[in-house]
C-alpha cells in the first residue's frame, strides 16, 4: 500500500489524534521519542502497529527474506551465573547431573568435520560460562576451527563469555575482541542483552556483566570491526516502558557506531527454570514486540525471528509484522529453547523446508552470509 493510502486509511479508521500524528511520524520516515514509542505500544491496536511495520519493512526490503545455513556449537551448559530465566545452565558442582554436559575440543572439531561437504556458510558457538575455559581456549579454538574450514564464518559468544573471559585475562575488552577477531572469528551474536533496565536486570540476572558492560562490549566490537546483534527478553518482570529504555539504548549505540546488523527479540519461555510460575505471553504479545521493533528501530536494518524459539508458524505469521530474517537452516539441535520449552523441540530445517516457509507467505527467500551479503535468491525453486 502505498504511503498516502496508508495514511488516509489510518486517518479514517483511528479515532485517536495523538495516534494519527505519532503514526503519520512513522510513515514519514520520522524517528520516534520514548514518549511516542510508548504511546503507540500503550495505545495501539495490533492492527495499526502491523500496518505501519509492514510498510517500513516492505520499503526496506521489498519481497525479501533472509535467511542464512548455520549451525550451532554448544560447548557447555556448565555456567558460574545463575539467570533465574535459563532452563539450560549447570553449576560446575552439578556436573555429574545427567544433563550437564561439557564438549571436548576433539568433539568440537568433530561437529565442524561432520559439516565437511555440507553447503553451511556460518558456525554459531555460544555456552554457559564455564569457569575452566578462557581467552586462551577460545582463541585457539577458533584457530583450528578456521584451519579446518577458512571460509566459515564464526560468530561466538554473547557480552556476557566476553565480558567474563576479558576480566579473566585481564585484558580490556578490545584487546580480547581484538584477539578473537586475529583468531578468526568474524562476528557476536546478540544474547545477554535480556533487558537493561537496572531494577529489572537486578531480578532475573544480577550477578552477570552489567546492561552498560553489555553495551560496551558491543561497541568496542563495533570498534574493532566486528558486527554483531542485538536481543531483547521479552514477556517476562517488564512492561513496555523497559520495552522502549532497552531499544533506545540500543538505537543510541547505533547511531553511533552502526554496527549493529539485526535485532531479535527473545519470547521468555517458562519450562525448567526459576521463573516457571511467570505466564508465557500470548501471540498478540509476541505480534506487537516485533512490530514495534520495527517502528521504533529505525536505524538497525533487519529484525529477525529465531524460528526455533518462536516457532515456524508464529515466524511466518511475523513476515506480516515487520521481520525480514528468520534466521538459519539450524541443521544442528541447539538446546537453549528446547530446555526451556520452546515451541521447536528438534530445531532442525532443511533448505528446502525454509524456502517453503517463506514462501508460503508470498515472500522471496534470499539466503544471505553473516553480513548479510545476498547469496542465492530461491524464489523460482519449485518446492513441494
Ligand atoms: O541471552 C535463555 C535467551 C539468549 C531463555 O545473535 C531465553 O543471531 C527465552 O542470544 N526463554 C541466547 N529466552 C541466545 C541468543 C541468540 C539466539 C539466536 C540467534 C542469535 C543471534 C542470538 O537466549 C540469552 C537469553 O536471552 N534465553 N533462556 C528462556 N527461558
Ligand atoms: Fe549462564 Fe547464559 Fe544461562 Fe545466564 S543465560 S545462566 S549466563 S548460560
Amino acid at each position: 500500500m502505498s504511503e498516502h493510502n496508508l495514511s488516509s486509511l489510518i486517518s479514517k479508521s483511528v479515532h485517536n489524534d495523538e495516534l494519527v500524528r505519532i503514526s503519520n511520524k512513522v510513515i514519514n520516515s520520522e524517528r520516534l521519542s520514548p514518549q511516542e514509542g510508548l504511546y503507540m505500544y500503550e495505545n495501539a491496536e495490533l492492527s495499526l502497529l502491523g500496518a505501519l511495520a509492514n510498510n517500513i519493512r516492505e520499503k526496506r526490503h521489498g519481497d525479501k527474506t533472509y535467511f542464512n545455513k548455520n549451525f550451532h556449537i554448544e560447548p557447555t551448559n556448565i555456567c558460574v551465573f545463575d539467570c533465574k530465566f535459563c532452563s539450560y545452565s549447570r553449576f560446575l558442582r552439578e556436573k555429574e547431573d545427567y544433563d550437564a554436559w561439557e564438549m571436548t575440543e576433539e568433539q568440537i572439531y568433530d561437529a565442524i568435520k561432520a559439516y565437511d561437504n555440507v553447503d553451511i556458510t556460518e558456525v554459531h558457538i555460544v555456552g554457559g560460562v564455564h569457569p575452566k575455559m578462557g581467552l586462551e581456549y577460545f582463541k585457539n579454538l577458533i584457530q583450528n576451527i578456521k584451519q579446518i574450514r577458512p571460509e566459515l564464518h564464526v560468530k561466538a559468544f554473547t557480552a556476557v563469555e566476553l565480558d567474563y573471559m576479558a576480566r579473566k585475562a585481564k585484558v580490556s575488552y578490545k584487546e580480547c575482541l581484538q584477539i578473537l577477531k586475529d583468531a578468526g572469528q568474524g562476528s557476536l551474536p546478540g544474547g545477554g542483552a535480556e533487558i537493561f533496565d537496572e531494577t529489572i536486570r537486578e531480578q532475573i540476572c544480577k550477578d552477570k556483566c552489567t546492561s552498560a558492560q553489555w553495551l560496551e562490549m558491543h561497541e568496542a566490537a563495533h570498534s574493532v570491526g566486528m558486527p554483531s546483534n542485538a536481543t531483547m527478553l521479552y514477556g517476562h518482570l517488564e512492561n513496555y516502558e523497559h520495552l522502549i529504555d532497552h531499544m533506545n539504548r540500543l538505537r543510541e549505540l547505533q547511531d553511533k557506531t552502526g554496527g549493529f546488523n539485526a535485532f531479535i527479540p527473545l519470547k521468555f519461555r517458562n519450562k525448567n527454570n526459576q521463573m516457571s510460575d511467570i505466564e508465557e505471553v500470548s501471540i498478540i504479545e509476541d505480534l506487537k514486540v516485533f512490530a514495534m521493533s520495527r517502528i521504533y528501530l529505525d536505524n538497525f536494518n533487519h529484525i529477525k525471528a529465531y524460528w526455533p524459539m518462536i516457532g515456524r508458524k508464529t515466524a511466518q505469521l511475523l513476515l506480516s509484522f515487520g521481520v525480514n530474517d528468520v534466521d538459519g537452516t539450524v541443521d544442528d539441535s541447539t538446546k537453549i529453547y528446547s530446555m526451556a520449552g520452546a515451541e521447536e523441540q528438534k530445531p532442525v530445517m532443511t533448505t528446502e523446508q525454509m524456502i517453503q516457509l517463506i514462501k508460503e507467505v508470498g515472500r522471496k527467500p534470499i539466503e544471505r552470509d553473516s553480513v548479510y551479503n545476498e547469496l542465492n535468491d530461491y524464489s523460482e525453486i519449485m518446492v513441494n
